[in-house]
């Protein structure tokens, strides 16, 4: 543990700018509204902030789409008011993280305006160009050069009328996906990073970067994919970790990282990758990326039509998916540990009980996910317990790219109520309404009219009043927190899962040398019997989220109760 890297032991704070904090009355949040909120970070105990893009783009994809990666949005202030944010941090010894978003570009990044220009620009082979399919008229349906649905529905090609051929976007059709065959690309992209650490960022989150590697064939075409409804088959197992995705990555850390004195963080986003592929992306001696965010434990509740088909989370199967990793990536690598991000639900009304059991049921699962190997990262609000937006109950009501482009082709097919369910529950505008600062109006988020609106149950759900009460959901995060600071077993010990058949309790051991730690999650709302071995009867407990917690077996846990303990 002593030679461990740094950021085994820290916990990453994700700002999703755009609803984080407003300071100019605009309703979208900025770069000096983070300079307000600091001490809040600080305070909970953070040593990472990660924060979504906030360079200059279009938003279309809420700056998921970048047209210059070395300027700051005017929405979000300037690069001063970042150098000032950066410094603020700093000084609070935090390390601050950057989004780096490179499959895709922006359509009105100058790269792209430039490729799509004409057939002999210098920057053609920048991105994906093909000609229609053989033997198919250009613009015909089904003459897309494959088969490929988009993440954001509809075919993941865009023909150009300047040029009268199609660019791959596996997102919306305003984000072109880079071509990282061409060295060119990846040395500008490798130029731009070094920028930033030169500027003073301690490392960066990948946006989808396992999808960097297309499988192209030797003469440039791309294989179609398996079609499961009709015209739009899926394309991931041709870009999913492609062919030269780990040559990419291991260049990446040799020309930005190698050599360059400092402590980063890289992780990885990595839609589809497995425990395998993980293995190698996260192996030190193989220098490709530190960690990566799985994708398997938030597809459980996912149903046969996808994410916006949801059924309910069998906790075995949880238990089987998270447990798996940590078998995985025990003896090489490192897991990253999340339940929400901003195109997640949020996890208090998706696993547990945003009603009577708000509290435990939040700070229950706080805990069995931070108690497990790996860096665990929060999502601003999560620390509060913040809910789904159970206010957005109109199609006009969302603003969210993904939902708008599902909505408008589902239509056809289902119902609205149906679609609104559906979104309700797993839609990405859930975790992006302004974080709850306290019970005034807009929550203290804006002064103006909110871009997305405030969530009602500010009036009693809000940072405000949880700093003033020691049994909020904020002060078990920061305890949390604190507890992975001060107790090496919870960043160093190793994993055992216990129970594996219950559907009611999450349970699993941490061990380190003579220190060992037993963690208990009630994952219902009624009272459950945790079986576990009476070595553990009256072990000291370290963290609980009731009240005179009794540590006697099997240990009797209240609806979604807590309880981390200790013997030696
Ligand atoms: O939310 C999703 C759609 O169901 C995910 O598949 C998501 O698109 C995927 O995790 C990639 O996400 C990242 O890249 C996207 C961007 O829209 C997301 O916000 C970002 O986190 C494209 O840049």
């Amino acid at each position: 543990q002593q030679d461990a890297p740094w950021w085994t032991s820290t916990v990453v704070y994700q700002i999703y700018p755009r609803s984080f904090q407003d300071s100019d009355g605009d309703g979208i949040g900025d770069l000096r509204g983070v300079l307000q909120r600091v001490d809040h970070l600080a305070e909970l105990g953070v040593g990472v902030v990660w924060f979504s893009p906030i360079f200059r783009s279009p938003q279309d994809d809420n700056g998921y789409d970048i047209s210059d990666y070395q300027d700051v949005d005017p929405l979000f202030g300037t690069l001063a008011d970042l150098d000032q944010v950066i410094a603020a941090l700093h000084e609070r010894g935090i390390k601050v993280v950057m989004d780096l978003v490179v499959n895709h570009t922006s359509d009105e990044h100058p790269w792209f305006v430039e490729s799509r220009s004409s057939k002999d620009s210098p920057k053609r082979d920048w991105y994906w160009w093909r000609p229609a399919r053989e033997g198919m008229p250009t613009g015909a349906p089904g003459a897309e050069p494959t088969n490929w649905g988009s993440f954001f529905s509809g075919p993941a090609w865009e023909l150009d009328p300047i040029t009268g051929e199609y660019y791959l976007h596996l997102f919306s059709r305003r984000q072109p996906d880079l071509n990282w065959e061409n060295p060119e690309v990846r040395d500008a992209v490798f130029t731009m990073m070094r920028w930033w650490l030169d500027r003073g960022v301690d490392g960066f989150r990948m946006d989808v970067v396992n999808l960097l590697s297309k499988a192209v064939r030797p003469d440039g075409s791309l294989p179609d994919g398996i079609a499961h409804d009709g015209r739009l088959g899926d394309g991931s197992p041709h870009y999913t970790s492609g062919p030269r995705i780990h040559e990419f990555l291991a260049q990446m850390h040799r020309e930005v990282f190698a050599g360059r004195p400092g402590a980063f963080l890289t992780v990885g986003e990595m839609p589809g990758v497995t425990v395998q592929d993980a293995r190698l992306f996260t192996d030190p001696a193989r220098a490709e990326v530190d960690m990566v965010f799985q994708f398997e434990h938030v597809g459980l509740d996912h149903g046969p039509g996808g994410k916006f088909d949801p059924r309910p989370l069998r906790l075995t199967e949880l238990k089987a998916s998270l447990g798996r990793w940590q078998a995985g990536l025990a003896d090489v690598g490192w897991n990253s540990l999340y339940w929400d991000n901003h195109d997640q639900p949020r996890i208090v009304s998706r696993w547990g009980d945003d009603g009577a059991y708000r509290r435990e049921s939040a700070t229950m699962l706080a805990t069995v996910l931070h108690l497990h190997r790996g860096t665990p990262y929060v999502y601003q609000g999560e620390e509060l317990g913040m809910t789904n937006a159970q206010h957005l109950t109109a199609p006009e009501h969302y603003r969210d790219i993904e939902t708008l482009r599902h909505l408008a082709e589902a239509r056809a097919f289902r119902t609205e109520a149906d679609l609104l369910a559906a979104y309700g529950a797993m839609g990405r505008d859930n975790a992006r309404t302004p974080v709850q600062w306290d019970a005034s109006a807009h929550a203290g988020f804006t002064t103006g009219q909110p871009w997305l609106p405030v969530n009602p149950n500010h009036v009693e759900l809000n940072a405000a009043a949880q700093r003033a009460d020691p049994r909020s959901v904020f002060h078990h995060y920061r305890r949390l927190i604190a507890l992975r600071r001060d107790e090496p077993a919870v960043a160093h010990g190793d994993f055992t899962m216990l129970l594996p058949d219950d559907e009611a309790v999450y349970a699993f051991t941490r061990r380190l040398d003579d220190v060992e730690l037993l963690v208990l999650g009630n994952f219902t709302g009624e009272e459950q019997l945790a079986l576990v071995d009476p070595v553990w009867t009256d072990a000291q407990v370290l963290l609980g989220n009731y009240d005179e917690p009794v540590v006697e077996t099997p240990v009797r846990l209240r609806p979604w109760e807590a309880l981390v303990v200790r013997r030696t």
